[in-house]
């Protein structure tokens, strides 16, 4: 008797391939068992429970695909399945490979392929292709000895991990053709290279398998299949020397009853209220996903985002709209159908902007828009943007956009606003004066006051970011038009730093008595004081809302 796979072994060091485990486990002088799986989350169910080893049936995995177990599936179609199984899971997977899916040939793609992907061994049957589960019918026609022994030979010779393991499943029994000719069929293709052989049977008790094990005389282990004869006890395989049980579809079978039982409930009560008790919850589902670990992944690799922040000033009314204001400050007008704060907020939102301030003033009660945060301006006719800012002093602070209420721009404004590098950055408009016109002719009571800006490097239509950085030199309605180098949008940014003296630059400024200026001004004064404040320069593609006219430029902005 050949006992040599039987020795004793040492601990399973984990520098074992998968398929290195599959093969101690055939040949630890234990009695080992793999469980079946179908999929990926039936594997790794298999894995979570303890088991060391999983048995990728092909009765399942056809059945799980919602095809007959007769190689309807094809075999890179099961190739698939097995791939992810593999990636979900750390312990071996033994596949049924059926008959091999064809000759020799395909048998030694299928072995390549196979070791490729992570799979630990294969077992294929000595039928023919397209092979009939062992429990359909009788008599089923078995291959010719030798020409499946080629397969097997062929099988090793293309396995590219050298412990995968190809285990011989002898269908002797199954086709009726006696112990003799299963001994002689193991003996042949123990020979051939099998590194075991999968005796079956489809006896309701364990006889023709003990009548193998006592004849035979242990050159390669035993595997089994209980199916048919579960009433067996397990000591009875462990004492007959056997290597490895497979308790080969039952986590199929009790998917299908747990399944049908749920599904004809929800039916039956038209409500799930019966059913979730009794199921598993959906976060346990995300548990078995691993979304820790997706967690600590993101952690470890997504850049570290500051949460993002803006404040929105829009406390003034907005006299020069006339009517349209009567009720409600310039910032809830409705353009095309919502009203012009919710636009300017959802583009907000779209950059990533989720905490979002509203400085109110006038109408305060009409703004009460979803997902805004709000402050109030109590003295917004005695003060301006400063005092404004002033109030949402708080919510100036880590990486915050500061805009006006009452424009309208194009998404990649912001982009360019969170591209640009600097401490305090400000859009600049450098084609200023294609804005000019449409304004003329205000009538008297309304001045349009634009806030221009000057920069160190004047604006030029094919100006590239990475030429140069470009800083404010100065911001304000009264510059010289040849000092002009284009219009502040209405929106800047800030970074930690850039809060922290924006912070202090309100202080400064209420403490003088400053709280009717405009942002231009502080940020002038920040420039005099020797703070650089970075331009991001941009063509058009913004408006404000200061009169009616602006309006009707607003519903073909949209
Ligand atoms: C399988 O699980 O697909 C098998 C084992 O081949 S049996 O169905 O018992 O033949
Ligand atoms: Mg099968």
């Amino acid at each position: 008797m050949i006992t040599s796979h039987r020795e004793p072994l040492s601990p399973q060091p984990e520098s074992l391939t998968k398929a290195g485990k599959l093969r101690r486990m055939l040949t630890s002088p234990e009695l080992e068992f793999i469980m079946e799986a179908h999929n990926g989350l039936s594997a790794k169910i298999v894995e979570e429970a303890g088991f060391k080893g999983i048995w990728a049936s092909g009765l399942s995995m056809s059945a799980a695909l919602g095809v007959r177990d007769n190689n309807e599936a094809s075999w890179t179609q099961v190739l698939e399945v097995l791939e992810f199984m593999a990636d979900a899971t750390t312990i071996p997977i033994l596949v049924d490979g059926d008959t091999g899916w064809g000759n020799f040939n395909n048998m030694r793609r299928a072995v390549a392929k196979f070791c490729q992907r992570g799979i630990a061994g294969i077992c294929i049957e000595d039928k023919l292709f397209p092979k009939t589960n062992s429990f359909i019918g009788e008599g089923q026609p078995l291959a010719d000895k030798d020409e499946f022994a080629g397969k097997i030979k062929a099988g090793k010779d293309s396995q590219t991990d050298p412990d995968f393991c190809i285990v011989a499943r002898l269908e002797a029994f199954i086709a009726g053709r006696g112990l003799n000719e299963a001994l002689d069929r193991a003996h042949a293709y123990a020979e051939a290279g099998a590194d075991a052989v999968l005796c079956h049977s489809k006896l309701a008790t364990a006889d023709e398998i003990m009548a193998f094990m006592r004849q035979w005389d242990n050159r390669v282990p035993v595997v089994i299949v209980p199916t048919k004869y579960y009433a067996t006890p397990t000591d009875e395989f462990r004492r007959a020397g056997i290597s490895l049980a497979i308790w080969a579809n039952h986590n199929l079978r009790a998917a299908i009853t747990a399944m049908r039982e749920t599904t004809a409930r929800i039916l039956r009560e038209e409500s799930l209220a019966g059913v979730e008790p009794n199921i598993t919850t959906v976060s346990e589902i995300f548990e078995i996903q691993g979304n820790d670990e997706l967690k600590r992944a993101e952690a470890r690799y997504l850049p570290k985002t500051e949460a993002r922040r803006a404040v929105v000033l829009a406390a003034s009314r907005g006299k020069a709209l006339g009517a349209l204001t009567a009720d409600r400050p310039k910032c809830m007008i409705d353009v095309r159908g919502r009203p012009l704060l919710a636009r300017l907020t959802d583009t907000l939102k779209q950059s990533g902007i989720r905490d979002i301030t509203v400085v109110r003033g006038y109408a305060r009660h009409m703004i009460n828009l979803p997902g805004i945060q709000t402050v109030d301006n109590d003295f917004y006719d005695k003060t301006g943007e400063v005092g404004s800012l002033a109030c949402a002093r708080d919510a100036v602070q880590g990486d915050c956009v500061i805009a006006y209420g009452d424009i309208l721009f194009r998404h990649h404004l912001l982009d360019k606003l969170f591209e640009t590098p600097g401490d305090i950055i400000v859009v600049v408009d450098g084609q200023w004066r294609a804005r000019g016109d449409e304004h003329q002719g205000d009538d008297a009571e309304t001045v349009w006051v634009r806030d221009f800006a000057e920069c160190s490097i004047p604006f030029a239509a094919d100006f590239m970011d990475e030429d140069a950085p470009v800083t404010l030199t100065r911001m304000g309605p009264d510059l010289a038009e040849a000092a002009i180098s284009g219009e502040w949008v209405g929106l800047a940014r800030v970074t930690e730093k850039g809060a922290e003296l924006v912070r202090g630059e309100i202080d400064a400024m209420l403490a003088e008595g400053l709280s009717k200026s405009g942002l231009p001004e502080l940020f002038s004064r920040l420039v005099a004081k020797g703070h650089a404040i970075s331009v991001a320069y941009v063509a058009g593609q913004w408006m404000d809302i200061d009169q009616a006219a602006d309006l009707n430029q607003a519903k073909l902005f949209l």
